[in-house]
């Protein structure tokens, strides 16, 4: 056993988007793909006597890849490597882990709430030492790094045997095999009423989890039916499969449409969740009544405090700029500080750190604290369920008083998928270009009071993030935003953001699409979105 040095040549596009490198499966199995990128990583970092933690969210490719990174890390002189049982940690776990173990930070494997498979998509990130994704100008370093090197170091020898935990030895490298739950749990059960939980359970309250074939499968049936005795079945897809079981695992109405169609059923239980593939993102459901994530939001912001972890209040909350304004609402009557950052959980990471915000949260079904530095689908769930043990109501009753209290966001989602993407950064362009004319301007009855290409100041570093989406803001908070997805992996994804805010009491109740009319017609008679795609509508509405 001995570490070689490989020649090597850049490979065009390692250029990480939203959330780390993502790319179809066959293109990261390619000749030296995977080696460049880690590579890349480990020259960017620093790999000499450092400690990391790895682990991924068990899709196809998951294990063969965590044997590469293990002896590229211990060619590179990687002291210690902390590596999930059977290379699998939830990215929420991971995030706690490398926090939890004082390390230098963590390479995750997971194309998230993207489909796995040998045809499907794979992806890596590297998170901080704080547990948080990499911020850009790391993330650009990488992809800079990548572009001129010309050799990889890996370590020639047999594979890792990582079906149980313990300690292993490559080369000079010591690989410490963890149980992926267990931190995890531990940390889940200092944050939340545990005992509250468990007797709303013994008091027959019926939860659904879907797991979607995915990684919060083992964490889920742990906690849920363990811990907190909800009965067996309780999780569903609960086993991980390297192809998700053909489940596309994104917890969306559409994607999640089994829990949907059982929440809204005859029988529906009292609470229905779903979770990723990496387990960072989650839906709520109540019985006959979908929450969106913007509002899930501001109810955890309103109601933290129920829980023993938050009793103190928070500190402040973070959303991203596409996400509702229902939080800053919440904000605004508790006096708590609020922020609005571009897409992308790494932007949260300076406010958590510095003590500014404790709840962040994103339209795209991520909501997470300050207790790891990334989105955490089962923390919301728990804190939820926290809620509902302490209030005694159903969904739709908190809901009801919520808006009542606040006023209501109605809020949706359109995605264009799989645009050419010349045509779609097309559009964005003249779109921007068009900005300076709309204030002043009326659509639909609405008069445009600002429109602009979101920029973000980072107030913790200073560092600035330009062209994160455009906004059209109404008089009244009603708001248009799209904006070009930073996760996909095939053309352009076109997001476009619909939100009307309704002060109540009257109208808290329609139907969100009817609701939302009015914009959705603003919309298309500003950006013309079906006229230059081509498209008769959205590929997908959430
Ligand atoms: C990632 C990011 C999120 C972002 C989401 C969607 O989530 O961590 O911050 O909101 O992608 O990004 P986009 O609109 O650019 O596709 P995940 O769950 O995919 O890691």
């Amino acid at each position: 056993m001995t570490a070689v040095t490989h020649r090597t040549a850049p490979i065009a596009g390692q250029k990480p988007g939203t959330s780390g490198l993502r790319k179809k499966t066959p293109v990261f199995m390619g000749p030296h793909y995977l080696e460049n990128f880690v590579q890349a990583i480990l020259d960017t970092v620093g790999a000499a006597g450092r400690t990391f933690v790895l682990g991924g969210d068990g899709r196809y490719f998951n294990d063969r890849a965590a044997q590469v990174i293990l002896r590229m890390a211990a060619a590179n002189g990687v002291a210690r490597m902390i590596v999930g049982q059977g290379a699998i940690l939830s990215t929420p776990a991971a995030s706690h882990l490398i926090r939890l173990n004082r390390t230098d930070g963590g390479i995750i494997l997971s194309a998230s709430h993207n489909p796995g498979g040998p045809t499907e998509d794979f992806g890596v990130k590297f998170n901080m030492p704080n547990g948080g994704p990499a911020p850009e100008s790391v993330t650009e370093a990488m992809f800079a790094r990548s572009q001129v090197l010309t050799e990889y170091r890996i370590w020639e020898g047999q594979d890792i045997d990582l079906s149980g935990p313990g300690t292993a030895r490559l080369g000079p490298m010591t690989v410490e095999i963890v149980d992926p739950v267990a931190d995890y749990a531990r940390l889940m059960e200092g944050l939340f009423d545990f005992d509250a939980i468990r007797a709303m359970f013994a008091g027959g309250f019926r939860m659904r989890m879907d797991s979607m074939c995915a990684v919060t499968g083992p964490y889920a049936k742990a906690i849920l039916e363990g811990a907190l005795g909800a009965p067996a079945g309780t999780v569903v897809n609960a086993t991980p499969l390297p192809d998700f079981g053909g489940m596309h695992p994104d917890p969306n109405p559409v994607w999640a449409k089994a829990l949907m169609d059982e929440m809204f059923g005859p029988d529906a239980p009292d609470f229905g969740a779903a979770s990723d593939g990496d387990g960072d993102r989650n839906m709520v459901v109540g019985r006959g009544i979908y929450v969106s994530p913007s509002d899930s939001l501001a109810v955890l912001a309103a109601n933290a405090h129920l829980a023993p972890g938050y009793r103190g209040g928070l500190k402040g909350v973070a959303r991203s700029m596409p996400t509702s304004a229902a939080v800053d609402r919440v904000a605004a009557a508790l006096g708590l500080p609020h922020y609005e950052t571009p897409t992308g959980w790494k932007f949260f990471g300076n406010l958590l750190d510095a003590g500014k915000a404790t709840l962040c949260g994103e339209e795209s079904f991520g909501t997470g604290s300050d207790h790891v530095r990334e989105k955490d689908g089962l923390w919301a769930i728990l804190l939820w369920l926290n809620i509902l043990a302490v209030r005694r109501q159903p969904v739709a009753g908190i809901m009801a008083e919520h808006w009542a209290r606040f006023g209501r966001n109605y809020y949706s989602r359109h995605d264009y998928e799989a645009l050419p993407a010349e045509g779609a950064a097309a559009m964005m362009a003249a779109l921007r270009g068009r900005l300076a004319d709309l204030p002043g301007r009326t659509f639909e009855g609405m008069t445009v009071s600002a429109a602009d290409d979101f920029a973000y100041t980072d107030p913790v570093d200073g560092s600035v993030s330009k062209g994160q989406g455009v906004r059209v803001i109404f008089a009244g908070g009603s708001r248009i935003v799209l904006r070009l997805s930073g996760t996909g992996t095939e053309g352009a994804t076109l997001r476009l953001y619909l939100e009307r805010y309704v002060p109540g009491p009257d109208g808290l109740h329609e139907e969100v699409q009817a609701a939302l009319g009015p914009v959705i017609r603003a919309a298309e008679s500003i950006a013309a979105i079906r006229a230059s795609t081509g498209r008769a509508g959205p590929d997908v509405v959430t």
